[in-house]
């Protein structure tokens, strides 16, 4: 069974990251599809802080016009940065309800924040077709929800943009899995900076587990703090449309519960994003309870209570 954790949903509904509009309602559609009382029903107590609102920043510019929405997206950043910190702090586990990815520029800056005052080290699974990893300098989109990755790992181009980092993600520390689209500046910069990529041509060839299992192996043998950033479109189109960047040859329905599950075997997670769910694009709620299903296999959900049988 489960070791009965204290879990906290933490809204944030920032949208400023993506020109395409929804992900605001992304929080409410996870409670909607019972996000409180699946991880409950698994014997964990849950309490629910509620949305975020972003500290106000104005209206700031950035020497690359293609960027939008900068003062909004460092708002939210670091309005989810002091949540994570304090409900970590707190003795918390933080589920991050998103909003778009760029939610997590703050949300992991934050468990950094928490890990390195418990001595530490933070280690992060980024599940997603995107590896995230532009700077400001970089992005020709202008959406930030391309860039936090870069920026808790602490990739130049963000000082005077983003918030002072206060704990940096040691870039040998971050495993990234479901990759199928990587922008040229993102390219060189997971090579010079030998970012675990696991794209989805290394998946078929040896297999989610395989890979997975790995990085966890180091999590463990570290003693580190595991956090899961959880990218909608990390999985298929076709079993999870409610996204606005789907790209195909995604996670399958099975590929991804078997991350969760193995994640969740490994009792190495101690925060969690779900990031990216844009319910306006959604089929009658299907991607939003997916995502609920999944997060469920994470905390512990299994069909057999498989620790007690072996074979
Ligand atoms: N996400 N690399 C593209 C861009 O616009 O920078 C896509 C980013 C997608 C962001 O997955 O959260
Ligand atoms: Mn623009
Ligand atoms: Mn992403
Ligand atoms: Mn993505």
């Amino acid at each position: 069974m489960n070791d009965g954790k204290r879990v906290v949903l933490i809204g944030v509904p920032t949208q400023a990251g993506t020109h395409q509009k929804g992900c605001l309602m992304g929080p409410d559609a996870l409670r909607t599809a019972g996000i409180a009382e699946a991880i409950r029903e698994l014997g964990h107590c849950v309490e629910d802080w509620g949305n975020l609102a972003p500290a106000s920043q104005g209206d700031l510019q950035h020497a690359n016009r293609a960027i939008h929405d900068l003062g909004e997206t460092v708002g939210w950043i670091e309005a989810a940065a002091e949540a994570g910190t304090r409900a970590v702090g707190d003795g918390l586990f933080p589920v991050f309800l998103g909003g778009d990815h760029s939610m997590s520029a703050g949300t992991v800056a934050g468990v950094a924040r928490a890990a390195k005052a418990s001595g530490r080290p933070q280690f992060v699974l980024w599940l997603d077709a995107h590896s995230d990893f532009h700077t400001p300098d970089t992005t020709t989109s202008g959406n930030l929800h391309g860039t936090p990755l870069a920026y808790v790992t602490g990739m130049p181009g963000f000082a005077g943009v983003f918030p002072d980092l206060e704990a940096r993600v040691d870039p040998a520390n971050v495993a990234m899995i479901g990759i199928r689209s990587v922008d040229p500046a993102e390219r060189a910069a997971l090579r010079q900076h030998r970012v675990e990529v696991h794209d989805m041509r290394r998946v078929d060839q040896h297999g989610m587990s395989s890979l997975l299992l790995g990085f966890i192996e180091r999590v463990k043998a570290a003693n580190g703090l595991l956090h899961v950033s959880l990218d909608v479109d990390f999985l298929d189109p076709v079993v999870a449309p409610a996204v606005g960047t789907t790209v195909p040859g995604g996670a399958t329905f099975r590929e991804a519960h078997l991350v969760m599950e193995l994640i969740s075997d490994s009792g190495l997670m101690a925060s969690l994003d779900v990031a990216e769910l844009n319910p306006f694009l959604d089929e009658r709620g299907k991607t939003a309870r997916l995502m609920v299903d999944l997060v469920a296999s994470l905390f512990g959900r299994s069909v057999m209570d498989r620790p007690t049988i072996s074979y």
